[in-house]
């Protein structure tokens, strides 16, 4: 379990509209430190509202370095990927500071900060009257969420991928994940494997699967795009008034990878019919009609962009971006919960097993996963 870092000392280093009214830890992510910054604004003298104060509210970031080694090449990426959304966002007629993230400079114009331990802190303009779902509530944004992903990697089509820093090494590469979750097991550092056979057989009788992806783009046959990485339903933003996909956050991961993890790791946490984390297994399956309403959004989102071979491969994303997350839980519990934060004791163990569960009902409907992905992808499968 981790305590999130005191941002108070940093607070000041940022070029904020005024004074601090509070900071307090906010969303429900698993990596960063996130605080909801407030601070009070004067409307700069306008006579007619010359007593009245307002509030400008800010994200306000501790960046994870035991997972993100090198913030500075980090935020490389985020700066340069959203001025090129910001560019993109303009020319379609859209609003820049809403549609993506808006970075917010210290007061010498950095786009992060060191505390005194070397703790890196970055800020964003905080994207207001929109919210991150942490669950499906109506089947509605998850389409919309579909078509954000989507529309998102088709953006970013003409990114200059050779710029990119490789934020994490592998981080969707399955067999590497897979390497690292049989490391896990055999070191068993916490004595928790004979705990947990069942679940570390249930991942090792899939090998096979784990390098399908792999092995079809090491063949040239799926094409490495500029994608997102972490696509959850809760790194997107509804827009409360539309309904509409606003803003895809979270741009830590945005590197070149499989158009199929990003279709895959949205299936997997938006289309289970329970939390990631719930403990009632009863409770956890791939609810088909939400599955549905994704694969048509994605394909929408994406533009007619997706190759043949992408849609015939979008239940095999599904399937391994949910193992492979099984595994990474499971690795995680295996070696003392070091990196996901966990907020109670078997955190990670009930996060593997909603995950193993999942694609346990996965293979059960694969058929039925199969059709859906047919009728709205064309032919596939052949
Ligand atoms: P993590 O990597 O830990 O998941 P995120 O960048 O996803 O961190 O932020 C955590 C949560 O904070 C998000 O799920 C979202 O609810 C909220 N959030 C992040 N950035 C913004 C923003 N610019 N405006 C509004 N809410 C935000
Ligand atoms: C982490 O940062 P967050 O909470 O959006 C993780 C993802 C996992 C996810 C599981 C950088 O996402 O890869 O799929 O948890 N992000 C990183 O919920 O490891
Ligand atoms: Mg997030």
């Amino acid at each position: 379990m981790s305590n999130p870092k005191e941002p108070a000392a940093v607070l000041n280093e940022f070029d904020l509209e005024g004074p601090v009214i509070s900071a307090r830890p906010y969303g429900s992510g698993h990596i960063n430190d996130t605080f909801l910054v407030t601070v009070q604004t004067d409307d700069g003298g306008r006579a007619e509202n010359a007593s009245r104060s307002r509030e400008k509210r800010y994200i306000l970031q501790r960046m994870n370095d035991d997972i993100f080694h090198d913030p500075k090449a980090l935020m490389e990426n985020v700066v340069h990927v959203t001025s090129f959304l910001q560019q993109k966002i303009k020319e379609q007629g859209g609003d820049p500071e809403r549609e993506t993230l808006n970075i917010i400079r210290t007061k010498d114009g950095r786009s992060f900060v060191q505390d005194s331990e070397g703790n890196p802190w970055r800020m964003y303009r905080f994207i207001e009257n929109a919210t991150s779902f942490d669950q499906v509530e109506k089947p509605d944004d998850f389409y919309q969420s579909a078509l954000a992903f989507g529309r998102f990697q088709r953006m970013l089509a003409d990114y200059p991928a050779g710029t990119l820093h490789e934020t994490i090494p592998d981080f969707h590469n399955t067999p590497v994940r897979l390497a690292a979750f049989k490391k896990a097991v055999e070191e068993d550092v916490c004595r928790r494997a004979a705990g947990v056979e069942k679940e570390i057989r249930f991942i090792l009788d899939r090998e096979a699967d784990t390098h399908v992806l792999t092995d079809l783009q090491a063949q040239g046959r799926l094409p490495l795009r500029v994608t997102h990485n972490d696509t959850k339903l809760n790194n997107v933003m509804i827009d409360n008034a539309t309904g509409q996909g606003l803003c895809v956050i979270d741009l830590d991961t945005v590197m070149p990878g499989l158009a199929l993890n990003d279709y895959g790791d949205s299936i997997r946490f938006g289309a289970s019919t329970a939390a990631e984390d719930e403990t009632d297994l009863s409770k956890v399956s791939c609810d088909l009609e939400l599955f549905e309403l994704y694969t048509r959004g994605f394909i929408e989102g994406c533009g007619g962009s997706l190759t043949e071979m992408e849609l015939a491969m979008l239940p095999m994303g599904a399937k391994l971006m949910t193992l492979e997350c099984g595994m990474r839980f499971l690795a995680d519990y295996l070696q003392g919960d070091i990196y996901f934060k966990t907020h109670r004791k078997g955190h990670n163990l009930d996060r593997c097993r909603t995950q193993l569960k999942l694609v346990w009902d996965m293979e059960k409907k694969w058929e039925q996963m199969q059709a859906v992905v047919a009728l709205y992808g064309g032919n596939t499968g052949k």
